[in-house]
């Protein structure tokens, strides 16, 4: 943590823009605390990123929610290219005077919590896949400066980190910003799951995939799931920790369904968690 602020004194002052990216299927959970630390002076936009995966109603909502509040907000599938038009409204802005930089392009960095696109909005932006672009979190080790048209763009992996509280981490690792394992067992984490999704009545997307009866306990789904699925053990038992494993990596993947975990609100959904 204290190298991370260091990183983010040292960076704040080369910068005129910051990019922060959330994932769109959960703003607030992937909205890093670390972000206060930088000057207030400095811009920031928003890049909602894998809009893919989010229920696109609820993007709409979390748009107007930034827009209300004065931030620059992209919804973004960063699978495609950028809209021209972020490039041209990074590339035409005013470089600060306060910027310490002998270059006359906009300085930006592209910021966030682990896993949530930072690298590949970063080579989207440069236009050249130069940046390491991973699926497992924290795969970027430093800070790497990439020229862009009319910009340059600092890549800072892992100086922002996520909510310390371990509930937002469980929460976190269904859309596989955190690593499912530094959690524990896989059944407890995806009954956990099941459970919020039936309170939020987001519990449609299994039985609308797998055409599961989604009622009863979160054990019960589950194991329906891992028959389903043809999890089984020998002997024919289901085996719930595979089966449970193949839930959250479906939800994270997308393969569920579009799903957005948070509405606009001061509500915290993962406080919810016991
Ligand atoms: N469907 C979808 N997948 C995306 C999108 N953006 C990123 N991904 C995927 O998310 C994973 C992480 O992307 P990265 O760009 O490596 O994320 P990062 O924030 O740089 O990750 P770290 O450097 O590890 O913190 C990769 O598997 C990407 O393919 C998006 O808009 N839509
Ligand atoms: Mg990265």
């Amino acid at each position: 943590m204290a190298k991370g602020r260091r990183q983010i004194e040292a960076l704040s002052g080369a910068l005129d823009l910051l990019l922060e990216v959330r994932d769109a299927r959960a703003p607030r959970l992937t909205a890093s605390p670390m972000l206060d630390d930088f000057p207030k002076s400095l811009s920031v936009w928003t890049i909602l990123s894998k809009s893919d995966l989010a229920d696109p109603d609820v993007t709409e909502e979390w748009i107007d929610y930034f827009r209300e509040r004065g931030r620059g907000v992209w919804a973004l599938d960063l699978r495609k290219d950028v809209p021209a038009a972020l490039k041209k409204a990074v590339s035409s802005m005013t470089p600060s005077s306060s910027a310490k930089t002998a270059y006359r392009e906009v300085r930006l960095a592209v910021v966030g919590t682990p896993n949530v696109g930072k690298s590949m909005l970063l080579n989207r932006l440069v236009g050249r896949r130069m940046a390491i672009v991973g699926g497992i979190p924290g795969v970027t080790k430093g800070v790497a400066w990439f020229k862009g048209q009319g910009c340059l763009v600092a890549d800072s992996p892992g100086i922002l980190d996520p909510h310390a509280d371990a509930r937002a981490h469980r929460m976190l690792s269904w859309i596989s910003s955190t690593r499912g394992q530094v959690i524990g067992a896989w059944t407890a984490h995806a009954c956990e799951c099941v459970d919020f999704l039936q309170r939020h009545a987001l519990i449609a997307c299994i039985s609308g995939t797998w055409g599961v009866d989604v009622s009863g306990s979160p054990e019960e789904v589950v194991e329906r799931i891992g028959r389903r699925l043809g999890r089984l053990l020998p002997g024919g038992g289901v085996d719930i920790e595979s089966a449970a494993r193949a839930m959250i990596d479906a939800l994270s993947s997308g393969k569920l369904g579009r799903l957005s975990l948070e509405r606009p609100g001061s509500h915290t959904p993962w406080s919810e968690l016991s």
